[in-house]
């Protein structure tokens, strides 16, 4: 029997809860929701090719060597002052309704932010469907030392080690949080990656979504390669970034590169623009292990996503994210059919591990 396949999970999250998101002009229950983990997490715990683990505490660190400080004050003390300062009963998540955007602020900088810290939200924030309660902070940490956790297990000899990881992550760049995300995972994992010695690094982002904030981390860096498949943004979130055109800066020129789909696209079809992208990794030779994001968004069932995967497609990336023959830790991003995430997972990570 092949080595079981460690799997990252903490319970943190399940403080980041009551969430409400404003989609559509609609209030509505956030779809990123404590029963996402908990159906992955009881899935994989049934089966013993898993073995589950608890994270350790990385501390700040790494999570400043990746955004700014004054994001991670904010977020962490944004709950208590707005109820110190009386703007939320605490019955109610936080989130921003007056956004700091770039034609607001224009050439009439530095502009001062208020002192009250919900007032400030719309600084760091880019849309109206990231909330925030009393556990967020916590969660969002624990999620990146459940990030750093598999990321150690890799580096000590696991071929492929799984982070659940939620929040999710890859819509956070350096000052800005958004679509679920406050802290960026993969990006923290890749930038330790970096730090204890490896000179490239590839992130594979396998989200419905863009993951706008881990291409705009690594936009004019060389050492990072971010490819990603996606939903075309032309009419899929986050709607400004994900462009085939889209390919890095400066020493980044070329090392990133987006795949949009059309809408409908299939199984066969994702493999297919798969192998291109795979491709690529394999061409930029990273010298560290893979980094793949994984959302579970482009399935069928989706209700955010528009693209047709089934769970037995999901062993199929895995499988084909295997034949690089490289080792790999697996973060979770989104996916919001609640009832085919524990098979998808699942199935990506027995593929990616391979029979042998
Ligand atoms: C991590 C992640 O997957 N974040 C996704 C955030 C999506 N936020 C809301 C998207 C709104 C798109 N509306 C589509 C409605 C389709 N019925
Ligand atoms: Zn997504």
């Amino acid at each position: 029997m092949p080595a079981r396949i460690p799997v990252v999970a903490s319970e943190a999250h399940l403080a980041h809860d009551g969430l409400l998101e404003v989609l559509g002009g609609r209030e509505m229950a956030c779809y990123e929701r404590p029963a996402r983990a908990l159906a992955i997490q009881a899935a994989l715990a049934a089966d013993d090719a898993f073995a589950l683990s608890e994270p350790t505490d990385f501390g700040p660190k790494p999570i400043l060597a990746i955004h700014a400080p004054a994001l991670v004050d904010l977020l962490e003390h944004v709950w208590a002052d707005a109820l110190e300062r009386g703007r939320t009963d605490g019955t109610r998540p936080l989130i921003p309704d007056t956004f700091r955007t770039a034609a607001y602020v224009g050439s009439h900088e530095p502009a001062a932010l208020p002192g009250g810290l919900l007032d400030r939200l719309g600084a760091y924030c880019f849309d109206t469907a990231t909330p925030i309660v009393a556990g967020t902070y916590a969660a969002a940490r624990a999620a990146v030392d459940v990030a750093l956790s598999a990321a150690q297990l890799v580096l000590d000899g696991a071929r492929v080690a799984y982070a659940l990881c939620r929040p999710p992550g890859h819509h956070a760049s350096r000052s800005m949080f958004g679509g679920y995300c406050f802290f960026n995972n993969a990006a923290i994992v890749a930038e330790q990656l970096l730090a204890q010695g490896a000179g490239r690094v590839a992130i594979c982002d396998l989200d419905y979504h863009h993951g706008n904030g881990t291409q705009q981390l690594f936009w004019e860096r060389g050492d990072v390669l971010y490819v990603s498949l996606h939903g075309d943004p032309q009419g899929a979130y986050p709607y400004f970034s994900g462009a085939d055109g889209e390919r890095g800066a400066g020493p980044g020129r070329g090392a990133n590169r987006n795949f949009p789909l059309p809408p409908g696209t299939d199984g066969d079809g994702y493999l297919a623009v798969l192998s291109g992208a795979l491709e690529v990794v394999d061409r930029f030779a990273p010298d560290a292990p893979l980094v793949v994001s994984l959302g579970i968004d482009a399935h069928v069932a989706d209700p955010l996503g528009d693209l047709a995967l089934d769970d037995g497609d999901y062993r199929r990336l895995g499988e084909a994210v295997g034949r690089l023959g490289r080792s790999a830790m697996v973060i979770q991003e989104g996916g919001y059919a609640v009832e085919h995430l524990g098979a998808s997972v699942r199935g990506f990570l027995l593929g990616l591990r391979g029979a042998g």
